[in-house]
């Protein structure tokens, strides 16, 4: 029957489909935690942006990261707190998807270890 070979004809047609979105590859803002302070204590990122922490070799004391206060509404906000309290060779690494401000400390040295982390509305990886 002819009427099948039109409908595969159909099914040929259209070339190739486009590639959706590019890959959101943004480095993460790196924060190194020392004796007794977080470097740098302020830092802005984008919505989707990650934040990585990582403890200072020269480091003689513990320290850890504690989310003292997030954005009205965040979810799982124990996830954005470390259980260690690691003296050296530890990181930390977190991805932010709700906007607004973070307020991080060190529960060790809460006084003088602060750290705002502001999260943008916009995307990013653009
Ligand atoms: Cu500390």
């Amino acid at each position: 029957m002819a009427a099948v070979a039109a409908v595969l004809c159909g099914l040929v047609a259209g070339g190739p489909s486009a590639t959706a979105g590019g890959k959101t590859a943004a480095k993460p803002k790196l924060v190194s935690v020392a004796d007794f302070y977080f470097g740098p204590d302020q830092v802005t990122v984008k919505r989707g942006d990650a934040v990585k922490w990582v403890w200072a070799a020269s480091n003689t004391y513990p320290h850890d990261v504690h989310l003292k206060q997030g954005p009205k509404g965040l979810q799982h906000k124990g996830s954005y707190s470390t259980r260690t309290t690691a003296v050296t060779n530890a990181r930390f690494t977190r991805t932010f998807e709700t906007p607004g401000t973070y307020r991080f400390i060190c529960t060790i040295h809460p006084t003088q270890m602060k750290l705002t982390v502001t999260v943008l509305k916009g995307k990013g990886g653009s």
